[in-house]
């Protein structure tokens, strides 16, 4: 049987983790995993309504460190009542973003100190880290091009390209740090060629193999 296994799923703007997560959830149930799907900011009502407000408000100037506090704030919900019950019931959490998001978009384009952003995740999370995490990398260019065919973009999306920049460099740096548990997915490819790389990846993950 498929063991329990905590996957994020990560990548900048219009690099195809909402295109990616169906998929994905549907190729863990065939293999036979009890699979919760779920996403930060949000996956509960407290999260959901901060997730509202840091992507939709008016208020588009929010201080950085309250803006990390209230990533924070969500995930330590997240974590008490989905995440930790799922994992522990035997279940794979599919979760789209999480802490690396925070690392990226506070960290790289807000400029937060990553040793602040570390102390909040040793507090919130304990020991609780992903098993794998799937990195969708795309440039930025591209990235932006394929999301600008959406409709009114969100707090976030009103950033410029330098912004996302560092988001992306944030993230590849941590994916050359840690290796084994973040797997880039050259998310420029056409979709049937990000799918069989998602798969080789998860077959890893999940069967050993
Ligand atoms: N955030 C943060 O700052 N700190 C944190 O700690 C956390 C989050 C947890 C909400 O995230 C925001 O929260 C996010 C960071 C911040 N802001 N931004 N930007 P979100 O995940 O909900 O929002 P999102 O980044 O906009 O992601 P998304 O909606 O999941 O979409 P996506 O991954 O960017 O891409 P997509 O919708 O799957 O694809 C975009 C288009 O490209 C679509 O038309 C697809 O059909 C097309 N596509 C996808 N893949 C391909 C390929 N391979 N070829 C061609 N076309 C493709």
């Amino acid at each position: 049987m498929p063991r329990r296994l905590f996957i994020t799923l990560e990548g900048g703007e219009g690099a195809g983790k909402s295109t990616n997560l169906d998929f994905i959830h549907q190729w863990l149930q065939h293999e036979g995993c009890d699979v919760v799907v779920t996403r930060e900011p949000g996956g509960t009502e407290l999260g959901e309504h901060i997730r509202d407000f840091l992507l939709h408000s008016k208020q588009l100037h929010i201080a950085p460190e309250s803006e990390v506090l209230l990533m924070f704030a969500a995930r330590t919900e997240h974590i008490s009542k989905v995440i930790r019950p799922s994992l522990e019931a035997g279940k794979v959490v599919l979760c789209d973003r999480f802490t690396d998001a925070t690392y990226a978009y506070q960290g790289g384009g807000r400029g937060l100190d990553a040793d602040r952003i570390a102390a909040i995740e040793n507090w919130v999370q304990g020991d609780l880290r992903p098993d794998l995490t799937l990195l969708f990398d795309v440039s930025v260019e591209a990235g932006r091009e394929r999301a600008g065919q959406r409709s009114e973009p969100d707090r976030f999306e009103r950033e410029n390209n330098e912004f996302f920049r560092r988001v992306r460099e944030t993230y590849i740096a941590r994916a050359t740090r840690e290796p084994k548990r973040i797997r880039i997915i050259d998310a420029s490819r056409p979709i049937e060629q990000v799918e069989q790389q998602i798969v080789s990846v998860l077959q890893e993950a999940v069967h050993g193999r």
